[in-house]
């Protein structure tokens, strides 16, 4: 017989209490929250940073013995299981003789990027500075022989630019107590020799020999008990307590959240504290000598805007080369984007979340006081119609130009006259001063609002695989393929605002020719099946955008990680644009 226990339900304290036994003392109060906290509203203030991925991989740069090899570049040893005899040969040929730390800082810093983070380790085991715990190290195992982070940390110190470091504190491919290498080290593993030999004296190495660390980020959390979680963040604290930590350390010891890579929260998201997403200038973050897919200016500047209006960090990648040379093709991009941050900086750093639920992809907002700034991403013609803002606007101009907007408000609705092209070709900036500090939103339209219809845009999608593209001109994603086991998808994060049951509209064109494959659209959680999924056919709409229902309901739960749009059978239907898709409670 089976004897259902209520014991596992009562709160211990309660238990104790009623038992007349003593309570469990309380936590004791840690002594860094006060440091945490003050770094955490500065880190809040930034909004932009710098990511930096660099290692032995940017000498195979994506080829291994002459074949290229799909999907990120740092993983190219995990890929192609290369042994750790063979990989290590790397470092003779590591001589980054280009490096120069004050050229990235100053890149970072005429990007208005204000905080940097660059790999001290990733998961090839590798040390990009110098240790004492490992002699696979970039003074002691390559031709280069130098410490580049010294340069690096001191150069963005002059600049004022914030300086992290990445840890990759699971997985090591290099050791057999790191996970990931089963190819060298089947059996196993057994991470305390690990831990204790490389983890915990390299940690100890960063923190202590590079200045003050904006924040230590730590990746891929994998095995690691709660106990060397807690032991981990215990020594990052201790050593610098305003050290930031993120959430990629494990076990929710986090100070701030990361997003998935390329990941944004498809509305405002401020549930969870402070989070940032990592996400890649091209479609690798280590250096890939083919991946000259790099994303359009355009594109990026919105995603800023995006990011900082629902109440993120974007934390920008680029992947240096060998040689030690940020690519042309990210310095380009990011001189663009720099110049923008001149002209429009004040509508990014500093402000807060939008205060309004945000409905399509015309427009997002951020706030200071007495001041909304509306990003315009999607010129609308010449006229902007506004709706749900309260407040009396006193003043509407652009950014870019200084120039007055005439407006008319009438209640809670505002009507823009605007230019019949943007002032701005990647985003223009219309601010409008208000009455009182924090603008009144009307109840209908606030953040947070789940209305009767949410259309999931492309625009806002990951876009997965190396094929895929967005196109501003007709507002679609389009060219999904299929690889082996996998195929170019689209992936929308909900994190938690979306539970509930929904019709669904697909709004596509497909050329009659290419009409034919299969889509799916479903719910998942990683790592398990998908919980729910729509399946039909992609039909022809001779090349114009159509809206079609399908049959069936899509359910969005709280464990729902992302919603996924692919073409997993044939890519008969490639040329298919996808517009959006609409959820219909
Ligand atoms: O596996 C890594 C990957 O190589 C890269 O470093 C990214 C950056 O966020 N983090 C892991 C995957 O999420």
């Amino acid at each position: 017989m089976k004897i259902r226990s209520s014991f596992c339900l009562v709160p211990v304290a309660v238990l104790l209490a009623s038992c007349g036994g003593t309570r469990p003392p309380a936590p004791a109060p840690d002594p860094s929250a006060a440091a945490t906290a003050q770094a955490l509203r500065q880190f809040d203030q930034m909004k932009f940073g710098m990511f930096i991925h660099w290692g032995l991989y940017a000498i195979p740069a994506g080829e291994w013995k002459g074949k290229y090899v799909r999907g990120i570049g740092e993983w190219i040893m995990f890929r192609e299981k290369i042994p750790v005899a063979e990989y290590e040969q790397l470092a003779r040929r590591f001589n980054p003789v280009k490096f120069s730390g004050d050229e990235w800082a100053q890149l970072a810093a005429d990007a208005g990027m204000k905080y940097m983070v660059i790999t001290s380790k990733h998961h090839d085991g590798f040390a990009m500075f110098k240790s004492q715990a490992s002699k696979y190290n970039i003074v002691d195992a390559t031709p280069f022989a130098r410490d580049p982070m010294k340069d690096l940390s001191a150069a963005c110190a002059k600049r004022g630019v914030g300086f992290g470091f990445y840890y990759s504190q699971d997985q090591d491919w290099h050791e057999a107590g790191g996970r990931g290498n089963t190819w060298d080290f089947p059996e196993q593993r057994d991470p305390r020799p690990y831990l204790e030999g490389k983890v915990f004296p390299q940690v100890k190495e960063i923190l202590g020999n590079y200045g003050t660390l904006a924040l230590i980020w730590f990746d891929t959390p994998g095995m690691l008990s709660e106990q060397q979680v807690d032991e981990l963040r215990g020594m990052v604290k201790s050593l610098q307590p305003s050290c930031l930590i993120n959430s990629r350390i494990g076990h929710n010891r986090h100070d701030y959240v990361q997003t998935g890579d390329n990941a944004i929260p498809i509305q405002v998201y401020t549930k969870e504290g402070k989070w940032e997403v990592p996400a890649t200038l091209n479609d690798t973050w280590g250096y890939k000598k083919n991946d000259r897919n790099w994303k359009d200016p355009r594109d990026l500047i919105g995603k800023l805007a995006d990011i900082v209006s629902k109440g993120g960090n974007y934390l920008l990648n680029v992947g240096p080369t060998a040689e030690g040379v940020i690519p042309e093709g990210s310095r380009k991009i990011l001189r663009i984007m720099g110049e923008w941050l001149k002209v429009n900086g004040e509508s990014i750093y500093g402000t807060s979340p939008s205060p309004f639920y945000l409905p399509d992809i015309t427009w997002r907002a951020t706030v200071k006081p007495g001041k909304l700034y509306l990003h315009i991403l999607n010129w609308p013609g010449t006229k902007l119609r506004f709706e749900g803002l309260e407040s009396q606007v006193n003043k509407a101009y652009f950014l870019a130009n200084g120039a007055a907007v005439p407006f008319r408000q009438n209640g809670a609705v505002l009507e823009f006259e605007l230019p019949a092209r943007p002032v701005d070709p990647y985003d223009t900036v219309l601010a409008l001063e208000i009455a009182g500090t924090e603008p009144k939103v009307s109840a209908a339209c606030r953040a947070g609002q789940l209305p009767g219809r949410l259309d999931l845009y492309a625009w806002v999608a990951r876009l997965r695989g190396e094929e895929i593209r967005y196109d501003w001109a007709t507002q679609s994603a389009t060219r999904f393929r299929r690889f082996e086991q996998e195929s170019n998808a689209l992936w929308w994060y909900p994190y938690k605002s979306l539970d509930g049951e929904y019709e669904v509209e697909i709004t596509y064109a497909c050329p009659d020719r290419a009409a034919g494959s299969r889509f799916r659209l479903a719910s998942e959680r990683r790592g398990a099946p998908p919980e729910s999924v729509l399946e039909d056919l992609v039909e022809p709409t001779g090349g114009k955008f159509v809206t079609r229902k399908l049959t069936g309901k899509l359910v969005v739960t709280p464990q729902t990680d992302h919603i996924s749009f692919d073409l997993p059978g044939d890519d008969r239907s490639a040329p298919m644009q996808l517009r959006k898709i609409t959820l219909i409670r």
